[in-house]
């Protein structure tokens, strides 16, 4: 299948292919960008298996938004291998990198990431130029197709024979976590992600963490290509951070987890060795803690370590909803122990949803009234309309509840600010309510919840350019000055 210099590739260009434009939803000078650590993961165990193989690394809607710019690259690199990554949002990215590179060069085409699991055997008829994609874990599928092992001995891989399309059987995640080696952030433009906001909207030297894989809830509305979960050790996340510290400068760190918090003893040991380093140092936890699970100490000692940032996702306060998408928050100790760390002067995001299967106007407005309990309004403004993705378990139980399967799907190309279309059980103008009465009370169309906002991001060193971009970002309209947003500024 990968002949010639394609079967023992010297050069292999790896693109993050999304669109931030399409995410943000509009023009804006400054947008997300997170170092791709999954294309940076793949890189450093390549490098470690097959010395002799050059990479590159590139970000499409940063690097190359236009065709043109991604035609340079590949002139100018000539690799044997492409290996894309994206995610099912970003399917039309994937389709007009992946037609690129057909189009202009010989190099084998390999996809990974969420998007094989999500759409599997359709995404060679949606992206026609793939040969290879790979489910799940990239790195040793990766690394046994660059030594030229057909893509029928590579579990995990899904290829084309002839006219069909065929599934291997799925791969064994590498258990020994702690032996994988550690993204490779040389091959990333460290400055130009500074340039952008990183994913708590800051311009910082972006460190960026993964401390597990995986997740041991079974929330029907969230996508996993992991099976388990694994955990990597404390000293193995510490060993990380000490590099990308001594060696690389960075003192934001951004933990991108599914839940962090889930093993509370490692989170304790990992922030006892920050402090024993005397590591000066900032983390955020931009994905997710769970709520119910965090105590008291637990948040102590992040502080104490260099938290600064925590986002704790409830999604509904609804105890049938929570029972619906198998969350089962207990709902009360998320209270306190958000309350808790609200009163610590920290950033505090509190991630909420509504449009759910099932859910009524009641439901959601439950959600509303309950984040009206707590001291302080969220610092990001997030209530998401919930989107399906392919793969996920709740397009199911949406589908039981009468929803209309094509409906649906369109919902998962809308990005998270785009309008909401309505449900069997809440209608579009219900759910237009729903997003305006959370901005008049906890979000961007409450000027005392912006200030309180804007006051803690100074307080925890965010500079006014900082907070100027993530509003204009936010509120998706550009703001020039500090002062138009606050009470003070005149509202
Ligand atoms: C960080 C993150 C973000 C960041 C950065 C974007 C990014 N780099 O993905 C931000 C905040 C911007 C973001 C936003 C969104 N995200 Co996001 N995000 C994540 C998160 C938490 C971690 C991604 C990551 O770095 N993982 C770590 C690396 C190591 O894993 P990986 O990328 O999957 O790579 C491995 C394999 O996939 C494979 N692989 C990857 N690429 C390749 C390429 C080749 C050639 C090969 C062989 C293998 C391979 O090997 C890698 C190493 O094992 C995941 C959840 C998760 N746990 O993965 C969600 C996740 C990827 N996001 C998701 C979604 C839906 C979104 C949004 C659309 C949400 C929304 N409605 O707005 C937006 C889209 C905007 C965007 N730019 O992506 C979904 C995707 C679902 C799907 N079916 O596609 C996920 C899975 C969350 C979830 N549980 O539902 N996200």
């Amino acid at each position: 299948m990968l002949t010639g210099n394609r079967m023992k590739p010297s050069r292999v260009l790896l693109v993050e292919c999304n669109n931030m434009n399409k995410w943000v939803g509009t023009t804006m000078p400054y947008e997300m960008h997170v170092p791709p650590i999954g294309l940076m993961y793949l890189a450093s165990s390549i490098r470690a298996a097959l010395p002799g193989v050059e990479m590159r690394i590139v970000e499409s809607s940063l690097s190359c938004p236009d065709d043109e710019g991604f035609l340079r690259i590949l002139r100018e690199y000539q690799p044997d291998v492409v290996g894309l990554r994206s995610i099912a949002f970003f399917l039309e990215e994937l389709q007009r990198v992946a037609s690129l590179v057909r189009a202009h060069c010989d190099a084998a085409l390999i996809v990974g990431g969420p998007i094989v699991k999500a759409y599997k055997q359709r995404l060679f008829e949606e992206v026609p130029e793939i040969e290879i994609a790979v489910q799940g874990e990239g790195e040793q599928a990766l690394a046994e197709l660059l030594s030229g092992a057909s893509p029928s001995s590579v579990p995990g891989v899904l290829y084309r024979d002839g006219g069909r399309v065929v599934e291997n059987a799925e791969r064994l995640e590498n258990a020994a976590i702690d032996s994988l080696p550690f993204p490779a952030y040389d091959l990333i433009d460290i400055g130009q992600y500074q340039r952008q906001l990183s994913y708590a909207y800051n311009h910082r030297r972006q460190g960026v963490l993964l401390t597990s894989r995986g997740c041991v809830y079974g929330c029907t509305y969230c996508f996993s290509h992991w099976k388990g979960i694994r955990l990597r050790s404390a000293a193995n996340i510490f060993q990380e951070i000490a590099v990308l510290y001594d060696q690389y400068g960075i003192r934001d760190f951004y933990i991108i987890d599914d839940i962090f918090n889930v093993d509370v003893k490692r989170s304790l040991a990992l922030f006892d060795m920050i402090q024993a380093a005397g590591f000066k140092l900032r983390m955020y936890f931009v994905n997710g803690l769970r709520a119910d699970i965090a105590s008291e100490k637990f948040v102590d000692r992040a502080i104490e370590a260099g938290a600064i940032w925590f986002t704790y996702a409830v999604e509904s306060a609804s105890e049938e909803i929570q029972n619906l998408v198998r969350k089962h928050l207990n709902l009360e100790k998320a209270r306190q122990i958000i309350a808790y760390t609200q009163k610590q002067n920290v950033a505090v995001n509190i991630s909420t949803m509504y449009g759910f299967p099932t859910e009524t106007r009641a439901m959601a407005q439950r959600t509303l009234d309950w984040l009206g309990e707590l001291p302080k309004a969220s610092l990001l403004p997030y209530h998401f309309c919930l989107r399906f993705f392919p793969g996920c378990e709740i397009n199911q139980q949406a589908i039981d509840a009468g929803w209309d399967e094509e409906r649906m799907g369109l919902t998962s190309r809308f990005s998270y600010n785009d309008m909401a279309m309505g449900t069997p059980t809440l209608s579009k103008h219900e759910m237009n309510e729903i997003q305006i009465e959370y901005h008049r009370r906890f979000g961007m169309s409450n000027p005392a919840a912006v200030d309180a906002a804007v006051r803690t991001l100074r307080s925890i060193g965010y500079e006014d350019t900082e907070i100027v971009h993530m509003y204009s970002v936010l509120m998706r309209k550009m703001i020039h000055e500090v002062s138009e947003l606050t009470q003070a500024g005149g509202h």
